[in-house]
């Protein structure tokens, strides 16, 4: 693959307030005919394909020669490939441009400009340090740090030499990274020695030295000093004062880069399932990137000189793709965005939008609905009319959150794409565009599918859906090359979990609405998988970490982070603990084991759980109790111990009578 043009990397550090702001180019990746012809260059060879339903259309039912073309004319090859794929959905067998070679960071032809030089070099360097301390192809790299440059350079290092790259949440907690490590086999990881964000300091180094004493695979730890420097990892260059650094400088600007597989490993990520234990997702090299490239141009219509603001964490799949790997592939400029929305007022986002001449805003929900309560003014206050496209992801997007990122901060004219989307997908399934964009977007809704996808919906007998205006499982009904190709060591879990549900099909886990018009609008996870503040989170994960004898996790729709989490616990004979306490001590052991987004909001202790005869617990009543939809809780005849509800709905009433 070739390296884009012209990539430019903006960095918007946490610590800074408004003035900790550097830009730099980085010539990763080059890139010639994206931008040059009108909507898609490649439709010109597709046969009867003039409009763009046509050529949605034509991508599905001839997907094979639309991947080709595609991956033809956006990949670089060092070699080319010679099947597009083998896939068999049923087997979990997922195999694009097999043959090929490629590295996504390989030489760039062109260096316009000093700062792209200095990041290409980083690449290089952290690159032949890694490769120099005994890192090799297939070796997996975990990186826990928050979004930097030096994060970023990490991530492209690893792909340079062929190293498997694990990006940890920097807000994980030892614990949570610990098994992360183990359980990719981790033999080196990278992380800076403090974090900044929003204003307080996190101990990356501490916790990485208490997640790695149980982690016998890494044999090295490299640190960067984050916070002796506000202007974080450039500046830190000249002062060669910290270890990767020191080290970093021994090494040669050059770095051969890896000839990649098409189907080698790019990176893990895990991401929660319904067990307790975190799944790495296996993302590989060419079909990753080609998607990850062709959803970041033609969702957001991203021309070339675009300056492309994601601000999600590089700890998620949404800073994989759209911060760093979709804009870099095009060959265009990125924001690296450090700190929160509030930070350090709430017109953060926009003072950046400003300052950034940002085209397209790529952001979360929770974060919207967070800003409308501040006011319209800490918008009204920055010009925005370089905005061309505001982006939501994460979580779905309530109506009201909608019109006033529209409203607001789209001042009515920019397009507003609720993109749906998972870990297991690599990239954008479902947004309003691009094959139709001059269509009217309905608020809240990521209505079409994108090119080479074909959402199902899926009843509870597994009979596909054919009508409109109804609701189902939402099934892919075709392989495309962005999508998960196993879960690391697991690969019987990536089968039960996404291929045995619906036979044929790939089950995402969440239900889907089509309307009328055929549009789809996602109705919630179909499993016990909740969304706090646009994470993912399994209630299961939250229950293993309980001191008590027994408990339930439970989703409850809350206004600004989308879902909060309540948790039913059972206390073990013999234990009397003040509720207060407890709460308390939940939530640490929570944050100790987890993160501290996933501690709960509410505990309410009851003496026993609903139960079915065959002992397993009834969430559905438990999710009513929460809801308060008395109406709702349904039948109960199938419970071991009907009076166990009514205890339950007077214990729920108190707790809410105190808040
Ligand atoms: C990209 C990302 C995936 C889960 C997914 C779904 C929810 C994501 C959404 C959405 C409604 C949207 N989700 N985008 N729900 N509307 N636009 O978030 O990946 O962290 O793996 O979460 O998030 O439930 O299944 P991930």
């Amino acid at each position: 693959m070739r390296l884009p043009g012209r990539c430019t990397l903006k960095y918007v550090a946490a610590s800074l307030g408004r003035r900790g702001v550097f830009a730099s180019r980085l010539n990763v990746l080059r890139r010639n005919s994206w931008n040059a012809a009108e909507f898609m260059p490649e439709a010109a060879g597709f046969e009867g394909v003039s409009g763009r339903d046509e050529l949605q259309e034509y991508s599905v039912s001839n997907s094979e020669s639309f991947w080709a073309a595609v991956a033809h004319q956006r990949l670089s090859w060092i070699r080319p490939f010679r099947t597009v794929q083998d896939c068999d959905l049923s087997r979990g067998r997922i195999k694009w441009f097999e043959g090929g070679k490629l590295n996504v960071s390989g030489e760039s032809s062109v260096f316009d400009c000093v700062f792209c030089r200095e990041l290409l070099e980083m690449t290089c360097r952290v690159g032949n340090l890694l490769r120099r301390h005994g890192v090799t192809k297939g070796d997996c790299v975990t990186i826990y740090m928050p979004t930097c440059p030096l994060a970023v350079v990490s991530m492209l290092a690893c792909a340079r030499i062929g190293a498997v790259h694990n990006v940890v949440f920097a807000g994980f907690s030892a614990e949570a990274l610990a098994e992360r490590i183990r359980d990719a086999e981790s033999s080196t990881v990278i992380t800076v020695n403090q974090g900044l964000r929003g204003g307080k300091v996190t101990e990356l180094k501490k916790t990485v030295d208490t997640a790695v004493q149980s982690c016998p695979t890494v044999r090295q730890v490299f640190v960067a000093t984050r916070t002796d420097n506000p202007f974080g990892f450039l500046q830190l260059v000249n002062r060669k004062s910290n270890f990767v650094l020191q080290e970093m400088l021994k090494e040669d600007v050059v770095c051969e880069p890896a000839a990649m597989d098409s189907e080698d490993i790019l990176f893990l990520l895990y991401t929660s399932g319904s067990t307790g234990k975190p799944k790495g997702l296996v993302h590989t090299h060419a079909g990753y990137l080609l998607y990850a490239a062709l959803t970041h141009k033609y969702v957001f219509s991203y021309q070339d000189g675009d300056v492309f603001g994601c601000v999600a964490d590089i700890g998620w799949i949404t800073g994989h793709s759209y911060t760093v790997y979709g804009p870099l592939v095009n060959g265009g400029t990125t924001v690296l965005f450090e700190s929160t929305p509030v930070y350090p007022d709430p017109g953060r986002y926009w003072d950046m939008v400003e300052r950034l001449k940002i085209n397209q805003f790529y952001g979360a929900p929770t974060a919207i609905r967070l800003l409308i309560k501040y006011g319209d003014q800490w918008v009204k206050k920055y010009d925005r009319s370089t905005l061309k496209t505001l982006g939501s992801v994460g979580e779905p997007i309530n109506t009201e959150a909608w019109e006033w990122y529209h409203r607001v901060v789209g001042d009515g004219r920019c397009p507003v794409v609720d993109t749906w989307w998972q870990t297991e997908t690599g990239g954008i399934c479902i947004a309003p565009k691009p094959s139709d964009p001059d269509a009217a977007i309905v608020p809240g809704m990521a209505m079409r599918p994108f090119f080479g996808i074909k959402p199902v919906l899926v009843d509870t007998e597994g009979k596909v859906l054919t009508s409109n205006n109804t609701s189902g499982a939402l099934c892919m009904a075709q392989p495309w090359p962005g999508m998960a190709r196993s879960i690391h060591n697991n690969h019987q879990r990536f089968l039960e979990t996404y291929c045995q549900p619906y036979p044929g099909f790939f089950f995402t886990g969440d239900g889907a609405f089509r309307s009328e018009d055929g549009y789809y609008q996602i109705t919630g996870r179909l499993d016990d998988v909740i969304n706090v503040s646009g994470h993912r989170i399994g209630t299961a994960e939250i229950e293993d970490c309980s001191l008590v004898a027994e408990s339930a996790v439970i989703g409850y729709s809350h206004n600004i982070k989308g879902q909060g989490v309540y948790a039913f616990v059972v206390l073990k004979k013999g234990v009397e603990v003040q509720e207060a306490d407890l709460v308390k001590q939940l939530s640490n052991i929570v944050s100790e084991k987890i993160a501290k987004y996933a501690s709960p909001d509410f505990i309410q202790i009851v003496k026993r759980l609903p139960k079915t005869r065959s002992g397993k617990i009834m969430r559905r009543v438990l999710r009513k109790v929460v809801e308060c939809d008395l109406e709702g809780l349904g039948d109960l005849s199938t419970l071991d111990d009907p009076a166990a509800v009514q205890e339950i709905l007077e214990g729920h009433e108190k707790l809410l009578s105190k808040r």
